[in-house]
């Protein structure tokens, strides 16, 4: 890190972002049916329960997001926080680092840190718009497809041939079983395999399945067996989606507790979060948020892989669309408000 705030990029962003303060923030909770539900090593979801954050400005731009909770008590918990945030005639550039000394005593790990990722998302979104540049732009990219890969949603592989067929040359799936690996690769695509931190006792087997990556393979916070695995196996390993900071993701990788990286912009804290883990010049995929993530994988020069698994669809105007296994960063978020009137809770 060559820079006082962790990032050029970062850096070189900030002095061509225009200046804007905060007027009002206008919070929003939906639950989305999650249709088909998500199968995870850890348990299945069965719906998406999403924040929308309109940071409105004084300049009369409006940011956009969404911030996904995972359940309906994070979803609570997390418009809670942002509606008791008192942001008004504060610096928009700088809006989620000028907040973050506040929480000094609690932390801001958990639900306060998705509130801070998701105002700091906001937040790049209304630099963007009142740069009227694509956010790819104003942080030093440009808005070129990036590769992604199609994130199975069957533990059992059921949608891999739906998923193949939409022209993704890789698939994820989130189970370890052989049969499965077997028949999923014999489609002819690349495959990940992701554990959610759920071990197995024989994964040492996995190194010879001729996979992309091995996400998640113990708990996120077990550096040790990380670092060992990472060590012993030729596979790369992949980890990210779990940290909360930057400063989690520089404590992993000093430990050399995984080859890849996947940060959640949300939880990582927003697009500026993101961009100080991409700095340290691991392969840099994203979690989710391909709105989002298209903009940052275009930007940033070890871009890896966009995960194509598409949660706020259904309310947004323009959904993301893959097309011959990549991501054209769009426009910026406009909601359905009628969508968003039938999901509201
Ligand atoms: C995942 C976890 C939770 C929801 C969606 C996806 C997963 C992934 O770990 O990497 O796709
Ligand atoms: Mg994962």
């Amino acid at each position: 890190m060559s820079t006082g705030t962790g990032s050029d990029l970062l850096a070189a962003a900030l002095q061509r972002a225009p200046a804007l303060t905060v007027r009002s923030l206008r919070v929003r909770a939906v639950e989305l049916p999650a249709d088909p539900p998500v199968e995870t090593a850890a348990g299945t979801l069965t719906t998406f329960p999403l924040a929308l954050i309109d940071l409105q400005t004084e300049q009369g731009v409006t940011g956009r997001t969404y911030v996904a909770t995972y359940t309906p008590e994070g979803l609570a918990g997390v418009v809670a926080a942002l509606n008791a945030l008192d942001i008004a005639g504060r610096p928009v550039a700088t809006l989620s680092d000028d907040l973050r000394p506040r929480f000094f005593f609690t932390g801001t790990a958990g639900l306060m840190g998705y509130a801070l990722g998701g105002l700091d998302m906001a937040a790049w979104d209304a630099l963007a718009r009142a740069a009227e540049l694509p956010l790819a732009t104003l942080l030093g990219g440009a808005p070129e497809p990036v590769p992604a890969y199609g994130s199975l949603t069957s533990r059992a592989g059921a949608d891999a041939e739906a998923r193949a067929a939409e022209g993704f040359p890789a698939l994820k799936v989130k189970s370890t079983d052989p049969a499965v690996i077997a028949r999923i690769k014999a489609l002819g695509v690349d495959l990940m395999v992701d554990l959610n931190q759920q071990p197995i006792p024989d994964i040492e087997r996995l190194d010879d399945a001729g996979l992309v990556w091995i996400e998640e393979p113990f708990p996120a916070a077990d550096l040790a067996a990380y670092a060992r695995f990472t060590a012993a196996t030729a596979t790369p390993v992949q980890a990210g989606e779990s940290w909360w900071s930057p400063e989690e993701a520089r404590r992993s990788v000093e430990a050399g507790a995984t080859d890849l990286v996947m940060p959640d912009v949300a939880r990582v804290g927003g697009v500026t979060g993101f961009l100080r883990v991409a700095a340290h010049g691991l392969p840099t995929s994203t979690h989710l948020y391909p709105e989002v993530s298209a903009h940052l994988l275009a930007a940033i020069p070890n871009g890896h892989y966009l995960e194509h698994l598409d949660k706020a669809g259904p309310i947004l105007q323009e959904p993301v669309v893959a097309k011959d296994g990549t991501v054209m960063p769009g426009g910026p978020i406009e909601w359905d408000e009628a969508a968003v009137t039938r999901f509201s809770v």
